[in-house]
């Protein structure tokens, strides 16, 4: 995958369009050739072109790790990957060469928490066995030589994910995230929603049921994770400063977003996983999401900040978009120009 370069300062209709134009490119019968020529594409059997014909698309639509949105609800996001598929993104990303990998199915969500409390995970049983069914596919996939792109979901997504790299040893991670998600049982007597706790557990503090799964805790080494995107106010900031390799707030990233992946690079080494939850985007730009935080990127800063990490990874996961609050569709048609944006060269 090669890094699309995109100017800050963009709006909605900027990716809407992107999406359109990447759309109407797709149709013509000779795109890698038209692309080629036209935006920049590498011709057909370089390199660069065959990395994007590496991605493969998979399906990952958990929401086990998250608190109903009310009594009685389950949270939307499960409905993340189709909602994306019908905004276009599988089609345009297929006639580029991605491959659909199918999906993970989770368990039925309960909502147990009252049980759970101080003693484990909602929905913990459930959750371990998605985490070693999506290692099972992801190990697959990378044996293979593909580059996995996991469309949850929410974020306890990446203890499978790094299940399956800690299977494979010493992967960094970039992790982008409007939230540290680092509460665990030493810092907080409330764990129970491991959407909000799985970077703590994948590098090791959390309980270790989820921490520590056949063994293979920690999965990835806290000197080889950089996270992005979190608030000032973080509950977790002063903590992840001193346990993780690098911490780059929002503003941070805004003040300089080259300076931040490069960050993230330098910290998270070559074939790094990246995680991505797109509630670092401010509020204002895309308010789906199941916690919106404001202070975070907008739509040109998140673009860029992904072309930059994306050629690195050795696969991306994107959580937590939830489409039940997004009725017409129009963020999802966002979150999928965004996606295609980073991975389809310009
Ligand atoms: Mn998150």
């Amino acid at each position: 995958m090669v890094g699309a370069a995109v100017s800050s300062g963009t709006d909605e209709a900027v990716y809407v369009a992107r999406a359109a134009e990447l759309s109407g490119r797709a149709e013509h019968p000779n795109v890698s050739v038209v692309t080629a020529t036209v935006c920049g594409v590498p011709a057909p059997g370089s390199p660069e072109a065959d990395r994007l014909s590496d991605v493969a698309v998979i399906a990952a639509p958990s929401n086990l790790g998250l608190r109903p949105p009310g009594p009685g609800r389950v949270p939307g996001c499960a409905k993340a990957p189709e909602a994306l598929r019908r905004a276009g993104l599988h089609d345009r990303l297929g006639r580029f060469g991605a491959f659909d990998a199918g999906s993970v199915l989770p368990a039925r969500y309960v909502d147990d928490g009252e049980s759970a409390a101080g003693t484990r995970v909602r929905n913990q049983d459930a959750l371990i066995d998605h985490a070693r069914r999506l290692a099972e596919r992801l190990t697959g996939l990378l044996d293979d030589g593909r580059v996995p792109l996991v469309l949850g979901g929410d974020c306890s997504l990446l203890v499978g994910a790094g299940l399956a790299l800690a299977r494979r040893g010493g992967h960094g991670l970039v992790h982008i995230d409007g939230h540290s998600d680092f509460r665990h049982p030493g810092n907080s007597d409330a764990c129970m929603n491991l959407a909000g706790e799985e970077l703590a557990a994948v590098v090791g503090r959390h309980w270790p049921a989820v921490s520590d799964i056949d063994g293979r805790g920690p999965y990835f080494d806290a000197q080889r994770v950089a996270h992005l995107g979190c608030r000032g106010d973080d509950e977790h900031l002063g903590e992840i400063r001193e346990v993780l390799g690098a911490t780059v707030r929002a503003d941070e990233i805004r003040a300089d977003v080259d300076a931040a992946a490069e960050r993230a690079r330098d910290v998270a080494g070559d074939g790094y996983w990246l995680h991505l939850d797109v509630d670092v985007l401010d509020p204002a730009g895309l308010p789906a999401v199941d916690s919106p935080a404001a202070g975070g990127l907008d739509l040109g800063e998140l673009t860029r900040l992904l072309a930059a990490l994306v050629p690195g990874a050795v696969g991306v996961q994107v959580t937590v978009f939830d489409p039940d609050l997004d009725p017409d569709g129009r963020y999802a048609r966002l979150l999928a120009g965004i996606l295609e944006a980073a991975l389809v060269p310009v």
